[in-house]
């Protein structure tokens, strides 16, 4: 009942507009300027996160490749980025009261460009983040350790947002980027509890809540067992002869880059 008067007042509000812009031509040429303007503006902005996910995401594929050869192994698993959808950045803004303005998307969205890096061990998590954050032209705005202190619900990721310098024609930029790092077992985990945000008529959600926190923690058990047995399985080579480590890394000159 309450929805449906607001949704009067909305529309008699609309209508009075309506008819106050009729009366004036150039009210309406001035704010349709104004919203093209910021169409455009917007898209431009869209175009500099873009760059600054490309620019995030070449350093982690330069670590990933210079893990492979020194240690032959690749710590990450996958890389996936995205931009946010207009609407959810719009949505943001409105549950803290804000307008969509250019200056309030920088400021107050840190999540605009995402990049998510998925590794198999939780200690490449942590090598990963740190080797980034040791970079000089990366500065850290904030990280929260969702692995250490998991949500209740049983999420864990490392996220990290970031500056990075963005070079343009006429222009150097810091742009924020959001990076979550998590491990393979973690993402697929996310990934299916992600869906229960946008299922509105789920029968039983209790008992799923609770299905989801128990796997989480069989996960984050079995992340912390398998990084056991990588680290016992490098301690056994570890033991090796001075003419096997010669060997090893004559192996590694024929590895392609
Ligand atoms: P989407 O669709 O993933 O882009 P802040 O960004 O600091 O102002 P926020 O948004 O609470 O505040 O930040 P936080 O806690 O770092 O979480 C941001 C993102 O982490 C979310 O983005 C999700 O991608 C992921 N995330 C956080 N908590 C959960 C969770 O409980 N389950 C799952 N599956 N993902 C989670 P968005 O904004 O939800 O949107």
């Amino acid at each position: 009942m309450e929805q449906e008067d607001s949704s009067m007042i909305f529309k008699e509000e609309l209508q009075r507009e309506l008819l106050a812009l009729m009366d004036a031509p150039d009210l309406v040429f001035d704010r349709t300027k104004g919203i093209v303007d910021l169409m455009v503006d917007y898209q431009e902005l869209l175009m500099m996160y873009k760059c600054a996910i490309k620019e995030v995401r070449t350093k982690f594929e330069v670590l990933d490749t210079e893990f492979s050869v020194r240690f032959e192994r690749n710590p990450i698993s996958a890389i996936r980025t995205r931009l946010k959808h207009s609407k959810s950045t719009a949505d943001k803004l409105a549950r803290n009261g804000m307008a969509f303005t250019l200056h309030n998307i920088e400021t107050y969205v840190n999540d605009v460009a995402g990049i998510r890096v998925i590794c198999s061990y939780i200690d490449d998590i942590y090598e990963i983040a740190n080797a980034l954050l040791a970079q000089d032209d990366i500065t850290l705005v904030n990280r929260k350790d969702y692995i250490v202190f998991p949500k209740p619900n049983g999420y864990r990721s490392l996220h990290l947002i970031v500056k990075v310098p963005v070079f343009f024609a006429n222009e150097k930029r810091d742009m924020k980027v959001e990076v979550q790092i998590r491990t393979i077992a973690m993402d697929f985990w996310a990934s299916l509890e992600h869906q229960l945000k946008y299922k509105q008529d789920i029968h039983d959600q209790e008992e799923i809540v609770r299905q989801l926190k128990a796997c989480a923690d069989v996960i984050a058990s079995t992340d912390e067992e398998m990084l056991g047995i990588r680290q016992k399985i490098e301690a056994c080579s570890d033991a090796r002869t001075e003419e096997d480590i010669l060997l090893e890394k004559l192996s590694k000159v024929d590895l392609s880059v």
